[in-house]
C-alpha cells in the first residue's frame, strides 16, 4: 500500500471528541500522512455543552490555501466535516475541485444535522450553500437526516426502502456520484449502512446499541476515509467502519460520565488489524 496524503477540512472542538480530534487519530493509525484545514475553533462540540466559544477560521482559509499553491502541494483525498460558514463553502469547494492529486478520492460528509435537526449553528441558507458541494465529491456520506435536508424530503425514522431509494434518486440529482447513506436499517433490531455506487444499491447492517454516542459519525466517517485510503473498495470500507464504530460504542457503554463522545482510542487496535486482513 502507498502511503497516502490526505486533507480534511473540518472544525477543532478542543474539548468533546468529535471532528479533527477524531479524525486525525483515525486516519493517522490507518498509516496515512494527514493535513488539516481548520473550519473553526471550538471550546467544545455544540451538542449538549452550552456557552461554547466559536472562533470562525472563514478569513485564514485563502492565505493558507494559497501558500500550498506556492508550494505545489496537492492530496490523494480530501475529506470536509463540520464547516464555519457559508462563505466557507465555496472556499472548500474550490479546494476540492483544484487541491487533488489526480485520482484523488473526494469525500463530504455534510456534518450539520442528526435525528431530524439542524445542529445549532445552521440554517437551511447553510444546508443550499452545502448542496453545491454534490457535484464536487466523490461520495456523500450523509446520515438520513442530512440527507432529507440535503433533498426536500422530509425527515422520519420509519422509512420504506422506496421512501430510501427517492433520497438516492434526489442525492444523485444533485450531482452526488457515489452516496455512503448512514444509519440505514429496514429491521427496527439493527442498523447499517446502505451503499449507492455505479448504478447498483449495496448494503451492510449489524446489531444496533439502544443507546448510541455523540461523535460516532466523524468516527464513522474517519475510519470510513482510512480504509479506503488503505485499497479497500467502498463497501468493505463501509463494512470496517461500521464494525469499528460498534466496537467504540460498546467501549462506551455504560460510562454515564462520557456522554459527549465515544472512547475511540483503545478500539484502534481492532480498527489497524481489519485493514491488514
Ligand atoms: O460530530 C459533528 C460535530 C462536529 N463539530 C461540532 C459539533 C458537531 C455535532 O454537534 O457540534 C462543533
Amino acid at each position: 500500500m502507498d502511503y497516502k496524503k490526505i486533507l480534511t477540512i473540518q472544525d477543532i472542538s478542543c474539548y468533546g471528541q468529535c471532528s479533527l480530534t477524531v479524525a486525525l487519530p483515525i486516519l493517522s493509525a490507518c498509516g496515512h500522512e494527514t493535513c488539516i484545514l481548520p473550519s473553526a475553533v471550538l471550546s467544545t462540540h455544540t451538542a449538549g455543552f452550552s456557552g461554547f466559544t466559536f472562533r470562525d477560521l472563514t478569513d485564514d482559509m485563502p492565505s493558507i490555501v494559497d501558500h500550498w499553491r506556492k508550494e505545489n502541494i496537492s492530496f490523494d483525498a480530501i475529506y470536509t466535516g463540520y464547516l464555519g460558514s457559508i462563505k466557507q463553502v465555496g472556499i472548500v469547494k474550490d479546494i476540492l475541485d483544484t487541491m487533488g492529486k489526480e485520482n484523488c478520492k473526494r469525500i463530504v460528509d455534510p456534518a450539520f444535522a442528526d435525528n431530524g435537526k439542524l445542529y445549532s449553528i445552521f440554517d437551511l441558507d447553510y444546508v443550499e450553500a452545502m448542496k453545491t458541494l454534490c457535484p464536487s465529491c466523490d461520495i456523500i456520506v450523509p446520515n438520513l437526516t442530512e440527507a432529507c435536508f440535503l433533498t426536500g424530503l422530509e425527515y422520519t425514522e420509519n422509512y420504506t426502502e422506496e421512501f430510501i431509494l427517492q433520497v438516492i434518486a434526489r442525492l444523485v440529482a444533485l450531482g452526488c456520484k457515489s452516496v455512503l447513506l448512514t444509519g440505514i436499517s429496514f429491521d427496527k433490531n439493527k442498523t447499517g449502512v446502505l451503499l449507492y455506487e455505479n448504478g447498483k444499491i449495496l448494503r451492510y447492517e449489524h446489531e444496533k446499541i439502544a443507546k448510541g454516542s455523540h461523535g460516532t459519525g466523524d468516527i464513522y466517517a474517519s475510519a470510513f476515509v482510512g480504509a479506503l485510503l488503505s485499497d479497500k473498495d467502498t463497501l468493505t470500507a463501509a463494512t470496517i467502519a461500521c464494525d469499528y464504530t460498534l466496537e467504540c460504542i460498546k467501549n462506551t457503554q455504560g460510562d454515564d460520565s462520557h456522554w459527549y463522545g465515544a472512547k475511540f482510542e483503545p478500539r484502534l487496535s481492532y480498527l489497524i488489524k481489519k485493514l491488514e486482513k
